[in-house]
Order: C-alpha cells, then structure tokens, then sequence
C-alpha cells in the first residue's frame, strides 16, 4: 500500500507503537477527535443554508432549534470525548471552567486531560471563509483516582503528548502530531474517510508571506512595525508576500505549506494579544516545531511559558524558522532602544 493510500485509522494503528506511552488510549483518543470533525464538519458545510435551515436562535424547519455553529462544535467534540472513557478532563474556549470527567467505573482513572478552540475563528463563517478546530492533549500530573485539578491544564506546552487542527476548508484535513513529525488526513466527503495526503509535513527552508492584521499596525509594538517595514523592503528576496485570512488554522496551514509567519503581537490595546496560550498557540506552537519551524511570544519560545490562567493570552510569532528568529530580532532591537 503507498503511503497515500493509507486511511486515517490505518495510520494511527500502524504508528501506535511509537509512542511511548503506548497503550492505545491516545489511538482512541485521536480517533474519537477525527469522529466530532466529521460530525462538525457535515454542520459547518450547511452553514450557507442558513436562510433555508434556520438562522441560530431561530427554528429549522423541523421545529429544532438552531445552535450558533461554535456552541455546536463545543457540544459534539466535549460529548464524543466523554463517551470514550480516555479523558478526565476537558477545557475549551467556549466554557469559562474547564470540566471533570469520570471513568466508566465512576473513578477518576482517566489519564487525559484536552484542551480545545472547537471552532476557530467562527466570525469568518457567515461569509465561506475557513474556520478551524485546535486540540491539545497533555497526560494528567495529577494522581489517577482524584479529580482533575487546574494544575493538570496548566502545563507548558512542552508537556503535550499530541497537538493538531483540522481545518474546514475546500476540502477538510486534519492535520497532527503526536510528537514525531505531522502528518495531514483529507477528508474524502463521499465515504466519510481521511486519507494520509500530507506525510511528515515540514516547513519550506525559507519562506517569503508574512501573515498579520495590518489594520491594527498603528498599536502594534515598535520590533513588530520595524519587522513589517523589514519584509515590505526591496532588498534580497523581499519585499515578501502579504497573506491574512483571519483563521489562525488556515493561516497557519498555508505558511506550513507554502513558508510564512504569522504574527498577533501585544498591541497598545490588549497588552498579551488576542490569542490563548493553552488552546490556541500551544499546539500549533507544537505542530510548528515537529515541522521544522519555530513559534515565540517575540522573545521566549511559546513551549516553554508557563501557564497561570486556564484563559491567557499571549503574543504570537509562529512558521518558518528563520523568519520567526528575524522578527525576534527586531523585538530585541526595539526593546533596547
Ligand atoms: P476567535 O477564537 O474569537 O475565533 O479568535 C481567534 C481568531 C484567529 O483565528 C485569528 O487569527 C484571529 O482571531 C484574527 O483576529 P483579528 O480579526 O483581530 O485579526
Ligand atoms: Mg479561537
């Protein structure tokens, strides 16, 4: 069988032994997250048919009630996840605390805590632009048989045991890393299958897209606007492609594929940017390493900050290594001038 051939649950069967906690929990766990995507997915792809089905809020014309597409997405993934008995504890965007799980057994034996932004960037929805899920795992720290604890969610991210996104774009990929090297799945509609597309994914060696909202420049701190000017100037290689979608997954996923960065810095308005740590920039932060890449808050690596809020936000530099480096570099510059 060539690699492309090869079907998401056949891939995850055959790379089961390389993990190192290898017991098949994670397999499960991968599986039951490749399952809530497909369920979201199918929803996601009616969303332009809001006029016909019923707008959130409102009544489709079954006499069901129509959920806002994010909330939806929350429920599926928090309820497949709960019904395979993998996971102790979830936390999500879309729920201020994070939740407790129980075992079959009614103990608290579960070893996995996951973290989740179930749709990303839910504004773009209305108007068929991608959006995304993002998913992080960590092993509990915490001893098997009590309850979950928040210091079980706060690890670096350098504790994650997998990362990956899926992103609801032309076609529907997941793409993850259980920590050697990422491999991205597509999504063939017709029979519900994801097939190996994407193997062992890694960023170009240079890369020429810079990806920001530029709207916000005149906040932005003085490294970032010197940086910007760096990639907008005629010299070498430069100037350098502009590429902003606004769907952190999608983003992201170009400037894997093609060699970009994207950047959320702290602006004057939100002093830790927009993006979360936990949910958010951690495991792309992952993926970003396991492709050859590199992911900061302009100064520290994203991995390795540790977490004091369920919730936080922190500045985002993440893609092609040497351009994350080079933007670090106009930060250090301002910083000391
Ligand atoms: P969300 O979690 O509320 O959807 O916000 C996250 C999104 C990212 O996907 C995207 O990169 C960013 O917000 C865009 O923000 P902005 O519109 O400020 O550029
Ligand atoms: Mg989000």
């Amino acid at each position: 069988m060539t690699e492309h051939n090869k079907t998401l649950g056949e891939f995850i069967i055959n790379k089961q032994a390389e993990f190192k906690y290898s017991s098949g929990e994670l397999s499960r766990l991968i599986n039951s997250i490749r399952l809530a995507g497909k369920i979201v997915n199918h929803e996601v792809n009616k969303a332009g048919l809001v006029d016909i089905l019923g707008a959130a809020g409102g009544e489709n014309i079954q006499g069901e009630t129509q959920q806002k597409l994010d909330v939806y997405a929350n429920e599926v993934f928090i309820k497949t996840l709960i019904n395979r008995e993998i996971v102790c504890g979830i936390a999500s965007e879309e729920e201020d605390d994070f939740i407790s799980i129980k075992g079959g057994n009614n103990k608290n034996d579960n070893k996995y805590v996951v973290l989740m932004d179930p749709l990303d960037g839910s504004s773009n929805i209305d108007v068929n632009v991608s959006v995304g899920t993002i998913f992080s795992i960590y092993r509990r720290v915490t001893p098997s048989g009590t309850p979950v604890t928040l210091e079980d969610f706060l690890q670096p991210g350098n504790q994650q045991v997998a990362a990956g996104y899926i992103v609801y774009g032309t076609s529907t990929m997941i793409v993850y890393s259980t920590g050697h090297g990422v491999n991205g799945f597509t999504l063939n509609p017709a029979i519900g299958t994801y097939y190996l597309s994407h193997p062992n994914m890694k960023f170009p060696a240079s890369g020429n897209i810079y990806s920001v909202n530029e709207g916000n420049y005149i906040h932005f701190p003085q490294g970032v606007k010197d940086y910007i000017k760096y990639c907008q100037s005629e010299e070498e290689d430069r100037p350098y492609t502009s590429r902003y979608i606004g769907s952190l997954v999608s983003d992201f996923h170009r400037n894997m594929i093609k060699g970009g960065i994207y950047i959320y810095p702290n602006t004057s308005k939100n002093r830790d940017g927009k993006l979360r740590l936990l949910y958010e920039c951690n495991p792309m932060a992952f993926l970003a390493e396991r492709a050859g890449g590199k992911a900061s808050n302009g100064f520290k690596r994203i991995l390795e900050i540790k977490p004091t809020e369920l919730h936080q936000r922190v500045p985002f530099f993440c893609g092609n290594k040497e351009m994350v480096e080079k933007a670090e570099e106009f930060m250090k510059k301002a910083e000391k001038e």
